[in-house]
């Protein structure tokens, strides 16, 4: 994780106007969404906040990390290309590190990975050549890629997110279900389109508290939702998962 930057109210905003940002209390919720991922693994690494980069609390576009390789991204809005380097020092040990090249442009937010599946959205963030970069990288250890379109937001994970063993949590105005097949659904209320980003680790999810009726049905379905607030990041287009990167550290690796 990193933590939030003083400069966030500069933030990229690409479908919402800008709102004021209240920095202590994005603050505030960044701690308690850090002590609600805390609890969910075995620690937790974060940067200090970087003034220069205000979107730099969404460290998710700046990395994909898989078992056996990290790719470091090429993020689509030029204002957050530098916040890769911080990212990729910090990891490198982890994982062989990749890097996807000029004029590829990949955000992590686009890449949904389901086991060996990995759907990336084509967005205003990915392009062709990012996406083709990601799938050399990724085939040979046996990954398929597939790149779908998808409208009305930001990143794919906007649209769709894993909750369960095949089992995702979908805005379907947004992303076409049949892109998915052999997955179940659930659908966000109707009354909260922003709801389909959440943060499963393990049997658990994070989820925006935001988004009480989006919560229901999740429960009603049997899973384990953990709500925390996230206004100050939706105000900047981010969600749940946008703020860590969450994987399986091979400690061996390190020695
Ligand atoms: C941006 O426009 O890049 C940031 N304001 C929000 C990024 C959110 N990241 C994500 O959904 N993965």
């Amino acid at each position: 994780m990193r933590e939030v930057s003083p400069s966030m109210a500069r933030c990229e905003l690409t479908h919402l106007p800008r709102q004021a940002i209240d920095l202590g209390r994005a603050r505030h919720q960044h701690e308690r969404y850090r002590d609600a991922v805390s609890d969910l693994v075995c620690s937790v690494r974060w940067l200090p906040a970087d003034p220069a980069l205000p979107d730099s609390v969404f460290v998710e576009d700046t990395c994909i990390v898989l078992d056996e390789l990290m790719v470091i991204t090429r993020p689509g809005a030029e204002s957050r290309r530098p916040e890769t380097a911080a990212i990729a020092d910090q990891l490198r040990g982890y994982r062989i590190q990749r890097f996807i090249e000029a004029p590829g442009t990949l955000d992590g937010g686009d890449v949904l990975c389901l086991d060996r599946r990995i759907f990336i959205g084509r967005s205003s963030r990915s392009n062709d050549s990012g996406i083709e970069q990601f799938r050399n990288f990724v085939t040979p250890y046996g990954y398929s890629v597939t790149a779908l379109t998808f409208n009305g937001c930001l990143h794919l994970k906007s649209a769709v997110t894993s909750i369960g063993e095949n089992l995702l949590l979908v805005n379907r105005d947004w992303v076409d279900q049949a892109a998915f097949p052999g997955a179940g659904f659930i659908e966000v209320d109707p009354g909260e389109p922003l709801a389909a980003n959440a943060l499963r680790i393990g049997d658990t999810v994070i989820h925006a508290a935001e988004f009480p009726a989006t919560r229901r049905r999740m429960d009603a379905a049997g899973s384990k939702v953990i709500p925390v607030e996230m206004s100050e990041f939706a105000k900047s287009e981010g969600g749940v998962t946008c703020c860590s990167l969450v994987f399986a550290a091979d400690m061996s690796f390190l020695w």
